[in-house]
């Protein structure tokens, strides 16, 4: 089975989505999600310019050849972009094999080692009260793990507040939004949260909270220790993790439970965290890690060391990367929880899908390949609107991390 044709289709059903189709000669096609928030024209470059010409005649069935014919052939390893690129390709191919064998992705990769996928909702607000009730509305819905976000008072641009709460979207300008942000206040009121939150909720749902990269290793420690009370499924991104040691000192002083990875491309941003054991979940996720085959790879780098998966899921990542790490996740044997923000009915109807949500869990659902397909007449009606993700400063104007 030959491929014959490549292309990639930019649409914008709300915000940007970049998608790699694969056509064969036996008549199969498949799909790839390729978003990189806020750089898409990047990987829209990579793939056309660079990926595209050298796929036309090559057979679609060699899934690890391609993929190490894209990694070693680049020359320059590695990298956000690449990375991207070659993991759209790669989800194509999965999808075109599912189709192939008329089977589910999950079925190729050893079959399901569960019968749904534990995913978390993402719950935020304004304020505590606004929070706490989103936090409730989620339960309602069904979710046993949340996510809670919440406006600090003092601060202007607290990470994780949305504008209504379905449909949070951090990437809102042409030119990225200015943010503040005040260390001080937050670790003072990010305990208040969660006390107020396990008041309110009581001991049974699971609460994740995200620092995105905000504090240094000793702050770290600190609002990990004052955490420790209100039992947190993850903290996650709590230092910036390049340099990777940090997170002894983090450790060193918490055990509540840590989580990093998801701006991460390769097995080695996670190998020094996974080795050491200075992590407890692996956010690598299908999109932007080099696919299923590479996402394998990490997950048993992981579970040697007890590190359990929790992949990036946030809505800037399509429904072609939700379909195929369902698949993932509901076969890898060191599974831990699957992100999962809905994205709006919109971005739903360009992307027909088999996945489905019941009772706080996802199920890929047994369609042949990753269940997620592209309706292009319809995205060619939602056309790019660039926009870009905010920066942060702190309050004397000193850059910081968003
Ligand atoms: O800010 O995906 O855990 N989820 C996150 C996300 C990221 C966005 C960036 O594009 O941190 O909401
Ligand atoms: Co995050």
């Amino acid at each position: 089975m030959k491929i014959t044709n490549a292309r990639v289709i930019v649409t914008c059903p709300g915000r940007n989505f970049v998608t790699l189709k694969i056509e064969t000669d036996e008549g199969l096609h498949g799909i790839g999600d390729a978003t990189l928030n806020g750089r898409e024209k990047a990987v829209v470059a990579y793939l056309e310019d660079h990926v595209i010409p050298v796929l036309i005649g090559k057979e679609a069935n060699r899934i690890e050849d391609i993929w190490q014919y894209l990694y070693r052939g680049a020359y320059w390893r590695r990298g956000p972009v690449t990375m991207s690129a070659i993991a759209a390709v790669d989800t194509a191919l999965w999808d075109i094999k599912g189709k192939a064998a008329n089977m589910p992705v999950y079925e190729l990769l050893g079959g399901a080692s569960r019968e749904g996928v534990l995913v978390y909702g993402h719950a935020n607000g304004a304020d505590i009260e606004e929070t706490t009730d989103a936090v409730g509305r989620y339960i309602e819905l069904g979710y046993k793990a949340i996510r809670a976000q919440s406006g600090v008072p003092g601060v202007k641009g607290a990470y994780g507040v949305g504008r209504g709460d379905l449909y949070y979207e951090p990437a809102d300008g042409t030119l990225p939004t200015e943010t503040l942000w005040n260390t001080s206040a937050y670790l003072n009121f990010a305990p208040q949260l969660f006390d107020r939150l396990r008041r309110d909720h009581g001991n049974e749902v699971e609460l994740l909270h995200d620092v995105h990269h905000r504090l240094t290793p000793i702050e770290a420690g600190r609002l990990g220790k004052s955490l420790e009370p209100y039992r947190l499924f993850w903290m996650e991104d709590c230092t910036p993790a390049e340099n990777q040691e940090a997170f002894k000192l983090v450790r060193q002083h918490t055990v509540t439970p840590l989580a990093v990875g998801e701006i991460f491309n390769s097995i080695h941003d996670c190998r020094e965290l996974i080795q050491n054991q200075l992590i407890d979940y692996i956010r690598t996720t299908v999109v932007h890690a080099g696919g299923i085959t590479h996402l394998r790879q990490i997950a048993a780098l992981a579970s040697l060391y007890q590190v359990r998966t929790g992949s990036h899921g946030a809505t800037d990542l399509s429904p072609a990367c939700m379909g195929a790490a369902l698949h993932f996740d509901l076969w890898v044997p060191n599974f831990g929880i699957q992100e999962y923000m809905r994205h709006t009915p919109e971005t739903d109807e360009v992307f027909p899908h088999s996945y489905s949500f019941k009772d706080g869990y996802l199920h890929p659902g047994t369609s042949p390949g990753i269940g997620v397909d592209i309706d292009e007449t319809l995205a060619a009606k939602y056309p790019y609107d660039p926009k870009q993700l905010p920066v942060a400063r702190l309050e004397d104007g000193t850059m910081w991390n968003w």
